[in-house]
């Protein structure tokens, strides 16, 4: 076996910066065991009776499927154990994790999705975990809602796995972004992917083309202008939607190009982006900064909006920085 695995890769990064204690390695590699046991659990879901719904709906009004929950549990579990946090807050939770007084406490913050994607679990298709960690700003005592509301440029890692036809890691600590490939019959992550770029401009654009009919004009705008061969490229681009975010974004991370779910008006009063800025783009937004993408609300830089609320929700343009900056242009012609 001739790959580095993700510890020995972290373990360089470690040596290399005279401030590391070791915490944080053992805290990435923590998750990383947490990440394999919910691999597996994944990779038998359809042999055990872990698929369907849990009869409960979330905090975000959502049903919860088993494997969310069974995910949600073994991430939960072996975090609070670690005692490198202080706290945890997932999607599944409606408020901060904290962690309980037997167990060591240390200063950083987990924020996570345990399972994205969760509603293709049942179909088999690729859906993954995605994870934010940020230093507390208190010396001491009870992490408060604060600490835990931190903008993404705060953030001292992130990434997520992906459980698709390998598990993947893909991770930032803000020295750029790199993959690791879990070898099933030796059970560790080997890089496979160092230093991941995104291209400039890509061919594909990822949105759910179904909402049409929610859209503002801005919006319609950005997206025909992808498809019409009325673009930079001169060739309309390809739609490629799964409908799990990590994949998606994955996708267009190795090959270029851009995923969108913007604000849209189902609700005529209300509108309404879906993803939630701390589990789901801040991570992503860090990892795509550092592969030379971009990640944008519409309107500003996602890693720069100051969050108010736990499961706050953004409309979110993310991708090739090209892409990113044409999308959102539209949107920067209404407000002119
Ligand atoms: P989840 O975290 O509850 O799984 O929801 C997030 C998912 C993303 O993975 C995906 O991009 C999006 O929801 C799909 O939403 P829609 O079905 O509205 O297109
Ligand atoms: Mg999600």
């Amino acid at each position: 076996m001739r790959q580095i695995t993700v510890t020995e890769q972290l373990l360089l990064h470690q040596k290399a910066s005279p401030m590391a204690t070791g915490r944080f390695t053992r805290l990435l590699n923590e998750l990383i065991l947490a990440a394999k046991i919910v691999s597996r659990e994944v990779n038998k879901a359809g042999l055990v009776n872990i698929l369907g719904l849990t009869g409960d709906v979330n905090v975000q009004g959502e049903q919860v499927r088993k494997l969310d929950e069974l995910a949600n549990g073994i991430i939960i579990h072996r975090m609070q154990r670690a005692g490198l946090l202080c706290a945890m807050a997932s999607e599944e939770n409606a408020d901060i994790i904290e962690i309980p007084p037997q167990f060591a406490h240390g200063d950083y913050i987990l924020l996570f999705d345990p399972l994205d994607g969760s509603s293709n679990i049942d179909v088999n298709v690729s859906i993954g975990t995605i994870f934010s960690i940020v230093r507390r700003t208190h010396d001491e005592g009870q992490v408060c809602m604060e600490e835990v509301l931190q903008k993404g440029e705060n953030q001292v890692a992130a990434g997520y796995f992906i459980y698709g036809s390998s598990t993947m890691m893909v991770y930032t600590t803000g020295d750029g972004v790199h993959g690791f490939t879990l070898d099933p019959s030796v059970g560790e992550f080997l890089l496979s992917h160092p230093n991941i770029s995104i291209p400039e401009r890509g061919r594909v654009y990822s949105v759910n083309e179904g909402y049409w009919n929610y859209w503002d004009e801005p919006t319609r705008n950005a997206v025909n202008y992808f498809k019409s061969g009325r673009n930079k490229r001169r060739k309309p681009y390809s739609l490629r939607y799964i409908g799990s975010l990590v994949s998606d974004f994955h996708r267009n991370l190795l090959s270029g190009g851009i995923f969108m779910y913007p604000r849209d008006f189902r609700d005529p009063k209300k509108p309404y982006g879906k993803l939630r800025l701390l589990c789901e783009a801040n991570p992503l937004a860090f990892v795509v900064e550092q592969a030379g993408g971009a990640a944008s609300d519409g309107d500003r830089r996602i890693m720069e909006i100051e969050p108010s609320e736990l499961h706050q929700r953004t409309p979110l343009f993310i991708g090739s920085r090209e892409d990113v900056r044409t999308a959102v242009s539209f949107y920067k012609d209404q407000s002119a």
